[in-house]
This record gives C-alpha cells, sequence and structure tokens, in this order.
C-alpha cells in the first residue's frame, strides 16, 4: 500500500462538457471535504458510496458546481479511497483544482500510477492493463475488441489454467525426487507427458493467432506494387477516396513511400504507393525503387498492378517473379479502355479486374484484401487472439521450454526436466505479471496515460 494520496486531471487536455479530476489515497475523503460543499451537507466521507452528490467546489477564487462520488476501499478502480470530480470541462477550473489538492496535501501522480496501484492492490493483472492501455489507444472496432478481450481476462483464465495444470506435473516430476534409491530411470510417466503434448499444442495453437492479432492491433501494412505507369498512385487515390499521391503520366513520378491508412468493415490498414519498379539511370528514382523493394518485403500483402492496356512485358514478368510465397492479389488496371493485355498470369492469386479512373472494382479489391487479413475468422471466433508482442515473446519462450521438456522425457532424470517445465511455468507468470521482472513492470506502466 502506498500512503501517499494522488491526484490527476484524468480527462484529456482541451475543452470538454464534463472534466474529471481523481484523488486516490488515505486523504482523498479529507481533501475533497474542503474543496467540495455538497448540497446535501453531508461530508465526503458520509457519502453513500458509488453515488453522485451535487455540491460546489471552491479552488482559490475558482468556483464550479459539479459531481463529486466517492468509491470506498477496497471496491474501487485502485483498491483505495478514490474521489472523483466530474466538473465542467475547461482547464482552469481543472487545473485550479489539481493544485488546490496539492495544496492539502496530494501528490501529483505519475503516469499510469492508479492502475500501478490497483495492479498492487490485486485488482488487475498485468495483462489487464495492457488490454486497458490497448483499448484506450485503440485505432479500430476490430481491435477494441481484442483489447477489451484483453483487458476483461481472456488471457489470464487461460495462462491461471495453464500454470495450474503445470503444476500438477511438476508434482509429479517432484515425486520422483523423493524416491531417487528406486531409480526412476526417466520421468516418462504418461500423466507428465500428456500435460506437456496438451501444452505445446495449446500454446502453438494461440501463438499461431499472433500475425493476424498484431495486424489488427496495428493495422494491416498493403503496398501497392508494379512498373511505372501502371496506376499505383491512382490506385491508392481510389482506395482512400481522396487525392493523395501525384498522378502524371510521366513514368518515375512517384519516388519515395507514401503511407496513408484507411479502415474498412472495422480493420484498418496502412496503404503504401511506391516508386514504380525498374531500372532506371535516374539516382532518385532508384533510391526510390530500392525502398520499394523493402516495402515489398516487410508488407503483410501485396497488391500487384498491370496495366490492362498494354501487353505484359519483361518489367511486368519480372514483379510477377517475385510474388512467389507473397500474399498477394493481382489488380489489372485501367479496365475502362480496351484491353490489350494478353494475360499469363498466374492463377493462384485472386485477381482483381478495376479502374481506379472509373471506380470500378475498387470495392472488391477492399474486400479481397479484409479477406485476405484473416480478420473475420478471428474477430468472429471467441477464440483467444494474441496481439502484444511482450506476450508472443513470453509465450514462445515457454513452448520452447516444453518442447525441451518432452524431449528429454524418456531419457533425463527428473531434476533436468524440472527446470525447463519451471521455467515454462515462471514464462507465463510473466503475462499475469506473477514472474514479471520490475523493469517489465515499470515500462507497462509508463507507457499509460497520466490520470490513468
Ligand atoms: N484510363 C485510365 N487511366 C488511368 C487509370 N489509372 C491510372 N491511369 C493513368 O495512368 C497514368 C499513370 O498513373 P499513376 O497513378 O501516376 O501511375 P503510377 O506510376 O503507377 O503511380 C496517369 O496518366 C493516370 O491518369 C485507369 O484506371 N484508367
Ligand atoms: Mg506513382
Amino acid at each position: 500500500m502506498n500512503d501517499k494520496t494522488i491526484v490527476a486531471i484524468s480527462t484529456p487536455n482541451g475543452l470538454g462538457s464534463v472534466g474529471i479530476l481523481r484523488l486516490s489515497g488515505e486523504k482523498s475523503c479529507e481533501i475533497s471535504n474542503t474543496l467540495f460543499a455538497s448540497f446535501a451537507k453531508l461530508a465526503v466521507t458520509d457519502f453513500e458510496p458509488n453515488k453522485l452528490y451535487l455540491g460546489k467546489m471552491t479552488a482559490g477564487i475558482v468556483s464550479d458546481k459539479c459531481l463529486v462520488v466517492y468509491f470506498k476501499a477496497p471496491r474501487s478502480f485502485t483498491g483505495e479511497d478514490v474521489v472523483e470530480f466530474q466538473c465542467h470541462g475547461g482547464r482552469v477550473v481543472l487545473e485550479a483544482l489539481l493544485k488546490s489538492a496539492v495544496k492539502l496535501g496530494a501528490r501529483p501522480a505519475l503516469n499510469g500510477e492508479f492502475s500501478r496501484r490497483a495492479y498492487l492492490n490485486g485488482k488487475m493483472d498485468l495483462s489487464n492493463v495492457e488490454g486497458m492501455a490497448d483499448l484506450i489507444n485503440a485505432e479500430s472496432e476490430a481491435s477494441s475488441k481484442l483489447a477489451f478481450s484483453l483487458f476483461s481476462g481472456g488471457i489470464t483464465h487461460k495462462i491461471t489454467s495453464l500454470q495450474e495444470e503445470l503444476e500438477t506435473a511438476i508434482a509429479y516430476v517432484e515425486a520422483a525426487f523423493d524416491y531417487p534409491e528406486e531409480d526412476v530411470p526417466a520421468m516418462d510417466v504418461p500423466e507428465v507427458r500428456i500435460v506437456l503434448e496438451k501444452q505445446i499444442s495449446a500454446l502453438s495453437a494461440l501463438i499461431d493467432t499472433y500475425k493476424t492479432g498484431k495486424n489488427i492491433k496495428e493495422g494491416i501494412s498493403v503496398a501497392i506494387l508494379g512498373k511505372p505507369n501502371v496506376g499505383k498512385s491512382s490506385l491508392l487515390n481510389a482506395i482512400l477516396g481522396e487525392e493523395r499521391a501525384i498522378v502524371t503520366d510521366i513514368a518515375g513520378t512517384t519516388r519515395d513511400v507514401l503511407s496513408c491508412r484507411y479502415s474498412y468493415r472495422s480493420v484498418n490498414f496502412e496503404l503504401f504507393d511506391t516508386a514504380g519498379i525498374r531500372a532506371s539511370s535516374d539516382k532518385i528514382e532508384m533510391i526510390g525503387v530500392d525502398r520499394a523493394r523493402k516495402i515489398f518485403d516487410l508488407a503483410d500483402v501485396v497488391i500487384a498492378t498491370f496495366d490492362s492496356s498494354r501487353p505484359l512485358d519483361n518489367e511486368d514478368k519480372e514483379i510477377l517473379e517475385k510474388l512467389q510465397g507473397k500474399n498477394c492479389i493481382i489488380a489489372i488496371n485501367k479496365a475502362d479502355i480496351s484491353s490489350k493485355i494478353s494475360l499469363n498470369l498466374p492463377t493462384e492469386y485472386p485477381i482483381i479486374t478495376l479502374s481506379a479512373k472509373t471506380q470500378d472494382g475498387i470495392i472488391d479489391l477492399k474486400e479481397k484484401l479484409y479477406e485476405l487479413s484473416n480478420v473475420e475468422k478471428l474477430i468472429s471466433s471467441e477464440s483467444l487472439v494474441l496481439t502484444n508482442e511482450r506476450h508472443f515473446v513470453s509465450l514462445s519462450e515457454a513452448l520452447e521450454h516444453l518442447k525441451t521438456a518432452l524431449e528429454i522425457l524418456p531419457i533425463m532424470p527428473a531434476d533436468c526436466i524440472i527446470l525447463d517445465i519451471r521455467q515454462a511455468w515462471e514464462k507465463y507468470g510473466e503475462l499475469t505479471g506473477t514472474t514479471a521482472s520490475e523493469h517489465i513492470v515499470d515500462t507497462i506502466f509508463m507507457k499509460l496515460c497520466l490520470g490513468k
């Protein structure tokens, strides 16, 4: 328990109809009582918890008519006594209130300090805190859904049950320590093997969700690729529905990489327009081509673009060769003019004929991108999806330990096997925080906003 009462403005800086100031700690009521006179003529300490009281707040020469609510420890966000003022949302009112609360003995809170207290008081575990931060930062409905699942304990339940299950395996292995004279040659008892195999399969499935989970959270990167003048920049503009990229009939117009975000069916996409890939003697253009190649390597999905009014040439074919193994859509642009392309295009990729000029086929392209993102399957199922790199790393390490334990199970003594099983157990604990280092904990809370 931290004995110092902390205070912060919890609403964003700027004008708003309502602004919230929050206090947490032993002196919350006492401080609030000096600043607030309820029309019910009740002291804050006598407020019925969780109920709003109307009254007058006075902080120096600043006054406001506001609502105050008292959350009594331990039934509050932080687990301590919490008082919240709901004032009018101008900065002067809130800052005067903050200043007065500090004069009365509160300390301005650090970033995420309320949440840190909630964590220390067992109100949330680390993964819940990360889910809460993701929910605040969510940029699409799909990512908010995954954030809420994390916040409300999706991972916590899973990890807790994995840890409990592993504890039974640990008990079996430890039992072997007690009977060394019986010379248990190896620990390959079916109970341990079953737990390890089950966990390896569950973890592998969970880890497999990470790529899509990360894409949902951070946006799916889509690179538009093709030789010069096929209409890549026009396609970017058509997808965005606005003129963002410069379009001309001069080959080599786009030199740098242009990136723009758009949202489709509650998923965020980051679209990259690149320089047309071709050999050129222009130094600047070649830097652009180099960047285009890098984007191509990193992108989750590539739109390989071709001009339907011209036959495929060697530059097109070179691009087609690069597509192997890529998550890719072939866009045949300029469908509004007569088709001259004698298409010998690979059939393993979806092909969409469209016109960036008339917008024909753009919706089909967006729909296909959505489909390729794999989001629908994950979002509609209630199964867990990993979105957090920290979780991904810890679980991948846990998986390695479990695999090692399984491998050495028939051949090594119990005191060797137990090491890997215990390490896997500890890796699980990093997600919820029970075995997380102070550094991890600090980093998570520092990233939270002030007043949270
Ligand atoms: N008719 C027609 N012209 C297009 C279409 N898309 C692009 N263009 C034209 O093709 C030329 C090159 O377009 P741009 O988007 O700059 O190609 P980029 O070099 O691949 O980025 C421009 O003159 C565009 O107006 C289309 O769908 N139909
Ligand atoms: Mg261009």
